[in-house]
C-alpha cells in the first residue's frame, strides 16, 4: 500500500528524541542515486559553464560524485564574485527544487508538529556554500524563526552534499534549546561588521546563553538529514578545510500556528519584511 500524507515515517523513539532534542538526525534519509546526484550532477554542470564563459584555464573533470565541485576552489581564487554567481544559480535546480518538496518532508512535519497542514517557507531554501576561512556569511547561534516568519512551528531540513568532517566545519547544535523559548536578539554583529542581514544577527548574552547547552556536532554523511526546531538554537562551524562546504537547507512551517496567522506568515530578510517591525519585542539594541 502507498503511504498517505499522515503516514508515519518515525518512530516513537524518535518522535520523542526530536521533542527531547530539538532536532534529530536520519540517516540515509535520501537516496543517493535518485535524489543527491541529480543536484550534484547539475552543480557539476554549472560550474563548468562559469569557468567555461569567463574563459579561465582551471581544470573541469568529467562529473563524481565525491568531486562534483572539482574547479570550484580556482574559480573563487580568480574571483570570489563567481562564487556568488554559482551560490544565485544553484538553488534553482530542478533536482533540488524537487527536493525541497519532497513529500516526506510533509510527512515529517505532519507527524512531528502534530499539523494536518505544513507549508515550505519561501525564500527558505538554498544551498549553502560555505568557503575555507570566510567568516561573512557564517550563520551566529540562532533560532530559525526570526529569519523566516512564517510560523513559531516549524522544521529545518539540513543535509549536505559533501562529507562533513570536523574541518569543514559542521552544524553546531544546543541541546534542548528549543524548551527556553524565543531568544531577544540584537541585529548587529559588533566582532563582525562586515555581515549583514540575517547573518548579522546576534544572541543578546550570546556566550553566557549558550554556556548552558551541551553542543553536538552535526557530523553528517551525503544523503543523511538533521531535522531541526524553529526554536533550537544552532550555528555555522567554521570551516578549516581546503573544500568549501556545499549544504542545503529547506524549511517548513505550519499554517495552524496561532503566531503564524497573527503575522499573515509574511516571510522575513529573504521576504523584504523587517524583523523590527514583526517583532518588535524581540529586538535587544
Ligand atoms: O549551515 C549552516 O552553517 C547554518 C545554517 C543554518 O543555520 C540554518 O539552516 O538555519
Amino acid at each position: 500500500m502507498n503511504p498517505t500524507p499522515d503516514s508515519p515515517l518515525l518512530t516513537s523513539d524518535q518522535v520523542e528524541q526530536y521533542h527531547r532534542d530539538g532536532f534529530l538526525i536520519l540517516r540515509g534519509f535520501y537516496d543517493l542515486k535518485t535524489e543527491i546526484e541529480p543536484i550534484q550532477r547539475d552543480i557539476h554542470q554549472i560550474i563548468g559553464i562559469v569557468i567555461q564563459k569567463h574563459g579561465l584555464p582551471i581544470e573541469h573533470p568529467p562529473f563524481r560524485p565525491e568531486t562534483f565541485d572539482a574547479g570550484y576552489q580556482p574559480l573563487i581564487a580568480h574571483d570570489r564574485r563567481l562564487g556568488a554567481e554559482i551560490y544565485d544559480a544553484v538553488k534553482q535546480i530542478p533536482a533540488f527544487v524537487r527536493l525541497v518538496v519532497n513529500e516526506r518532508h510533509d510527512r515529517l512535519m505532519r507527524q512531528l508538529r502534530n499539523t494536518d497542514l505544513p507549508g515550505v517557507a519561501a525564500g527558505g531554501y538554498g544551498i549553502r556554500i560555505d568557503n575555507p576561512f570566510e567568516e561573512k556569511f557564517r550563520a551566529n547561534w540562532h533560532q530559525d524563526y526570526p529569519s523566516q516568519l512564517r510560523s513559531i512551528d516549524g522544521l529545518v531540513y539540513w543535509s549536505s552534499l559533501v562529507e562533513l568532517t570536523e574541518e569543514l566545519g559542521p552544524l553546531q547544535i544546543a541541546v534542548g534549546s528549543h524548551k527556553d523559548g524565543l531568544a531577544p536578539i540584537l541585529t548587529r554583529d559588533p566582532e563582525n561588521p562586515e555581515k549583514t542581514g540575517a547573518y548579522a544577527l546576534r544572541l543578546k548574552d550570546e556566550a553566557a546563553r549558550i554556556a548552558s547547552y551541551q553542543k553536538v556536532q552535526g557530523l553528517i554523511s551525503v544523503g543523511d538529514l538533521i531535522v531541526v526546531d524553529f526554536l533550537n538554537l544552532h550555528a555555522s562551524g567554521f570551516n578549516r578545510g581546503s573544500r568549501s562546504r556545499w549544504t542545503m537547507q529547506m524549511r517548513y512551517f505550519n499554517y495552524r500556528d496561532p503566531i503564524g496567522q497573527r503575522i499573515s506568515w509574511v516571510g522575513s530578510f529573504a521576504a523584504g519584511k523587517s524583523l523590527r517591525d514583526v517583532h518588535p519585542e524581540l529586538i535587544a539594541d
